[in-house]
């Protein structure tokens, strides 16, 4: 971890920074009802110290040009999880596979013509900001929800949105509960800096009912202690809780009860202030969903890219227009970007879609044209 980290996150004995709820880089109150208003006044005071370290490191950062500092590294770090299988984690040879990596990927094909040169940048949900504004990566892939806070506050850009999700539940079968406004006195694992823990607090207090908080760092963490039995329920994202159950011994022993209680839009993310990298960043996601939505496949790219009577294909694989040099790439950028995993739907179906054991349905996360949320601004 850089130096510059104990900056950023809670500073232990300091109380006035127990707790970053808006930037969402907080600790966990074991009082059983989620924060407290004494703590948020709190949190004020904090906000306001934690925006202007944080600003400072980001201009100074963002000033000297990503995308030079990448091309001269020959090397994309990029920030993911610490392992979250299907969305990002080594295989066995130790090799970095799923949804998160393979956007990471992308961008290194477009702008280095290798999607191998990344270092992937293992984060957890209290280091990723930190790691991102410090310069430490150059973007950051790894279920992060866009927030006001994150946005204004942290001075980061969210350049789009890769997969739409929401806060959910698991539970063991055993336990007999069906809905969550039932679990009124329960431990609850849950990662530390992150959506998750304030959206738990919200939903509790709203419900009038209590909860004792099992604070944990990592999602390996929170597996642990839940298959242990320290927390009678995990709270994550969706898509993060049908990840780990898929690694589970049982699967079928546990049930994800039926409410979703906020919005997680999850999406990648750059540093403010940067545009030429953000742009890159950008417009790298949108040309694999693009790709989707127009049929270009890993199976007939090479075909396309030769020229096909629509022109908006052409513009994106390169054979017609200037949008490559336009982001100060040449013009089979996303060409490249979409052959090393694919499409998005490619990616998706193949990472955690419902033929492999994480088994994700498209939902919110279908092309605009089939119901869904997914639409790519135009390439022209
Ligand atoms: N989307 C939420 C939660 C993100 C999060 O940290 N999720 C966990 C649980 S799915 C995760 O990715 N853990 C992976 C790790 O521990 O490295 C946020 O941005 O705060």
């Amino acid at each position: 971890m850089s130096d510059i980290a104990p900056k950023l996150g809670p500073i232990e004995g300091d109380s006035s920074f127990e707790i970053r709820s808006g930037a969402n880089v907080c600790r966990s109150n074991r009082s059983g009802t989620g924060v407290e208003n004494q703590e948020e006044v709190k949190m004020k005071k904090s906000v306001f110290l934690g925006a202007l370290t944080v600003a400072g490191m980001a201009a100074g950062v963002a000033a000297a040009g990503t995308m030079d500092d990448v091309k001269a590294r020959g090397k994309l770090n990029c920030g993911v999880t610490t392992g979250l299988v299907g969305f990002a984690a080594p295989d066995s040879n130790g090799e970095w596979k799923g949804f998160d990596v393979a956007l990471c990927r992308a961008v290194a094909a477009a702008v280095l013509g290798d999607g191998n040169a990344v270092e992937f940048v293992p984060t957890t949900g209290k280091t990723r900001f930190t790691a991102l504004a410090s310069g430490e990566v150059d973007m950051l892939a790894r279920n992060t929800t866009w927030t006001f806070s994150r946005d204004v506050d942290l001075k980061f850009e969210f350049v789009g949105v890769n997969y739409y999700d929401g806060q959910g539940f698991m539970v063991p079968k055993s336990l007999g509960v069906s809905s969550a406004k039932e679990l009124d006195g329960a431990t609850v694992c849950i990662q530390t800096g992150t959506t998750t823990e304030l959206n738990l607090a919200d939903f509790f207090r709203a419900n009038n009912i209590s909860y004792e908080p099992v604070p944990i760092e990592t999602n390996a963490e929170a597996q642990q202690q839940y298959l242990a039995g320290a927390c009678d329920v995990y709270t994550t994202d969706a898509s993060g809780l049908a990840a780990t159950r898929a690694t589970f011994e049982n699967p079928g022993d546990h049930v994800l009860l039926p409410e979703i209680i906020s919005k997680e839009p999850l999406g990648p993310l750059v540093r403010h202030g940067d545009h030429e990298w953000g742009d890159v960043v950008r417009w790298t996601l949108n040309a694999l969903v693009s790709a989707e939505e127009m049929g270009i496949t890993s199976a007939n790219i090479d075909e396309m890219s030769a020229g096909t009577n629509n022109p908006e294909i052409n513009r994106i694989l390169g054979s017609e227009g200037t949008l490559g040099e336009m982001l100060g790439l040449d013009a089979e950028w996303a060409k490249r970007a979409i052959k090393v995993g694919g499409n998005y739907g490619e990616v998706f179906a193949q990472n955690i879609g419902e033929s492999t054991p994480i088994g994700l349905a498209r939902g919110l996360n279908a092309q605009w044209t089939d119901g869904g949320l997914l639409y790519s601004p135009p390439f022209r």
